[in-house]
Formats: C-alpha cells, structure tokens, sequence
C-alpha cells in the first residue's frame, strides 16, 4: 500500500460524497448554501472522514456504510472553524489560503453557515444506511457528544478563557483533548462501531485516536510557529499574537516535539492487536507528526 495514493484516494472518496449530501449554491436562499460549499469544499485534508474510513477498514467493514458518518464529522469540523475564524472568537481573515467565511459572506451569513453545517451532519449521519439501526443510533449518540460541551464546545470555552500566562499541563491537555481530539475518537468510533468492531478493537480503536489526535494538534501549534504560511495557508505567529496556550509556550519547541513524538508512540503500541489491515492507520500516525500543513 502507498499511503500518500492512499491517502488521496479516501480524501477524494469523501469530497464526492460531501458534493452530494450538500445543498446546491442555488438552492434557495443562495447565500447560505454558497457559504457553506465554500467553507466545505475548498481544501482541507479530511482527517478525520478519512480516520471514519480506515477504521471501519482495520475491522474489515465495508467503507461505503460509514460516508454518512465521516461526512458528518467534517460538516462538525467546517462548522467549528467557521466559529473558530469569527471576530468573537480568533477573528482569522485566512484560512487554508483564502478569506474566512465571514471575510467572503459576512460576519452573520457566516454564524448561519456554521449553524447549518451542524444541523446538516446530523441529517447526513441520519442517512447512514446498511448498518445494524442500533449502531447508527450509537454513532448519533457519539457524535452529538463529541460536538458538545463535554467535546469539542468544552475544550473552545476552556481555551477562550486560557492564556499562555496561567495554563498548567493538565488545563492544556483538556484543552487539546476535547477542542480537537474529541472529534478525532468519534470519527474512530463511528467507523468502527458501523462496521462492527468487537469490544477490544473498539476500544484499541479509540486509544490511538486519543493519541494521534495529541499528536495533530501538538504538531498544529508547532506549525504555528515553524510553519510557512503560504504552504498553511494563514499567518503564522497566531498563537503567540493571541497568547493562546500551546505545547510549546508550555515545553518549548523542542519539548512539544518530544511530545508530539510520545503521543505518537503511544498511538501505535494502541494498534498492537492488529495485523496489515491497520497499516494505513499506521501510516496516518507518521503524517500527522512530519506534515508541513
Ligand atoms: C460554537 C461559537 C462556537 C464555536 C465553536 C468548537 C470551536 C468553535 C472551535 C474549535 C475548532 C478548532 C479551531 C479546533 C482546532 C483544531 C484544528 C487544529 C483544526 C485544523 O484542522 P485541520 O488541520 O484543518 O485538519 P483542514 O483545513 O485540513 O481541514
């Protein structure tokens, strides 16, 4: 297996599936759709739908029944840094090398979007279709807890309230487990479970989607600093310019990469029971700690 083919492959799957569960531009009312295909559709890696498809495959599932699913989760991750870029939150003019919602839409076209992206993942996961109900009704749970106060809106408010200044260990990993790594384990989750993982792969499953998610978001705010901003497509430095708390304002450049490295060891000594079925997963781990975007 080539991983970067791979990677590409799964990436495109996915980016035809979004196409089709998206409204067009031209349904009525235009605005609102045209700003969410654009915060959709216009780059992004698709991590995380990508995470939903290899780990249905780790279990021998059959990808197709988890594209609702992992289109879902990037509806859930648009929409969060659609908010994220907002003048209330980071106030970003870039993103992925071009103006932010609110820069192309404006500031309440661009809260609509993100709303509407949220109410849409969970009626493009209501589509889930081929796997037994009582695990789409799971997946539902997962991801709604996932998108929540105790996921991904937790880790926003607890960061919004943090800075560089008074941010201890602990306060951070709950920041970066729950702001990035809770939709990292529900998109783990969500293909494993719709493909029909047993107990202990499940749970294996979720270790190292723990881990990698730590080790993507360490790696971020490395980028934050080391990056080139045209090859990340937004300014560099926003971290320090918003005295955000990171791993290296709290370790230091190279301690966050100490870090980055552990997170990742620790993600693939989760993947221990499997066997080559896994191998991209594994691949996936090296990706996400040497990426340069
Ligand atoms: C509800 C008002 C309101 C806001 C929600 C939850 C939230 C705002 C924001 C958190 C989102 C955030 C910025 C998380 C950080 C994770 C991160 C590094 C995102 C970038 O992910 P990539 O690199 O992006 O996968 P691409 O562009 O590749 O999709």
């Amino acid at each position: 297996m080539n991983f970067k083919t791979e990677l590409t492959r799964k990436a495109k799957q996915v980016d035809q599936a979004l196409q089709s569960f998206l409204p067009p531009e031209d349904a009525y009312p235009p605005l609102i759709h045209q700003a969410v295909r654009y915060s959709v559709l216009g780059g992004g890696k698709r991590l995380r739908p990508v995470l939903a498809l290899a780990s249905a495959e780790a279990v021998g599932g059959d990808t197709a029944i988890v594209l609702p699913a992992a289109c879902s989760l990037e509806m859930i991750h648009a929409y969060s840094l659609i908010h994220d870029d907002l003048p209330a939150m980071d106030n970003d003019d870039f993103r992925r090398g071009r103006p932010t919602c609110h820069k192309a839409f404006g500031e309440a076209a661009a809260i609509l979007a993100g709303d509407a992206l949220l109410t849409l993942a969970f009626g493009t996961l209501a589509k889930s279709d081929g796997a037994a109900p009582e695990c789409i009704i799971k997946v539902i749970g997962e991801v709604a807890f996932a998108a929540g106060t105790k996921g991904l809106i937790g880790g926003q408010v607890v960061d919004t309230l943090s800075s560089d200044e008074d941010t201890d260990v602990l306060t951070l990993e709950y920041i970066h487990s729950h702001k990035t790594g809770a939709l990292y384990r529900a998109a783990a989750r969500a293909g494993a479970i719709l493909a029909g993982a047993s107990h202990a792969q499940l749970a294996a499953l979720t270790e190292y989607a723990e881990h990698l998610g730590m080790a993507f978001q360490i790696k971020d705010d490395m980028l934050d600093i080391e990056g080139d901003e045209k090859v990340i497509g937004k300014p560099v430095g926003s971290d320090q310019k918003n005295k955000k708390a990171t791993y290296p304002a709290l370790y230091g450049i190279a301690g966050a990469r100490e870090k980055a490295t552990q997170a990742a060891r620790s993600a693939l000594a989760a993947l221990e029971l499997f066997g080559g079925e896994a191998d991209f997963l594994r691949s996936l781990v090296q990706y996400v700690i040497n990426r340069d975007f």
